[in-house]
């Protein structure tokens, strides 16, 4: 398949997913305005199939360990950006806090405004999959997410959540914002699942 737009040259073609541009810009996408965070107010909370409830401040959560990922980024309007590098805190790290229950599949990862998106609990875990603050060695700009996003490189970008404040474990799945309006339960860009039906 021919892509979208012409690739820089230099780009290593099977690193670009089917019907994929590379772009050096980062886009700004999302619905809704930029939330105003105010950071003395901010938590972090898990709910759902967990043994208890936890809850974070925004420096408890800081003050987890923090890991630095380097990955392609590939968003389902068709840009894709490669060799971008985030630090944050690894989603691991934050399940190893939590005493999650028999039966739970599914995260459903909520943000400020009451974005949602749902993945299956292995690709949350993924091995690249962190809950950012710095983008390119430099704190996140609003529009990207500050003070925290979570961040899946495998998935279609749209499930990379920005201003997020929590998750609740489910069993089984259940569609997200975006998930509700079109986009497909799952997004793998490598399978080009776009849509539902894709
Ligand atoms: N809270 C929230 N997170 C969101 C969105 C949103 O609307 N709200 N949009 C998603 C979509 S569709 C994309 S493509 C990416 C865009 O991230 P960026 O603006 O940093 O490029 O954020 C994702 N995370
Ligand atoms: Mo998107």
């Amino acid at each position: 398949m021919a892509p979208f737009r012409r690739n820089p040259k230099n780009v290593d073609p099977e690193r670009v997913p089917p019907g994929q541009y590379v772009t050096s810009r980062f886009p700004v996408l999302h619905v809704g305005s930029v939330p105003e965070v105010d950071l003395e107010r901010w938590d972090f909370t898990v709910g759902g199939l967990v043994a208890d409830e936890r809850r974070w401040t925004y420096d408890e959560f800081v003050a987890m360990d923090s890991v630095q990922i380097r990955a392609d980024i590939h968003c389902v309007t068709k840009w894709s950006k490669l060799d971008t590098t985030w630090t944050g805190v690894a989603t691991r790290t934050v399940w190893d806090r939590i005493e999650p229950q028999d039966g739970a599949t599914h995260v459903l990862v909520h943000a400020e405004h009451g974005f949602t998106a749902n993945l299956p609990i292995d690709d949350f875990l993924a091995e690249r999959s962190v809950f950012a603050y710095h983008f390119d060695g430099e704190p996140l700009e609003r529009e990207h997410g500050w003070p925290l996003r979570l961040v899946v490189p495998h998935l279609y970008f749209w499930k990379s959540v920005k201003w997020v404040r929590g998750l609740t474990l489910l069993a089984g799945d259940q569609p997200g914002f975006w998930e509700r309006n079109g986009y497909h339960m799952y997004g793998d860009p490598w399978r080009e699942q776009r849509f539902w039906g894709d």
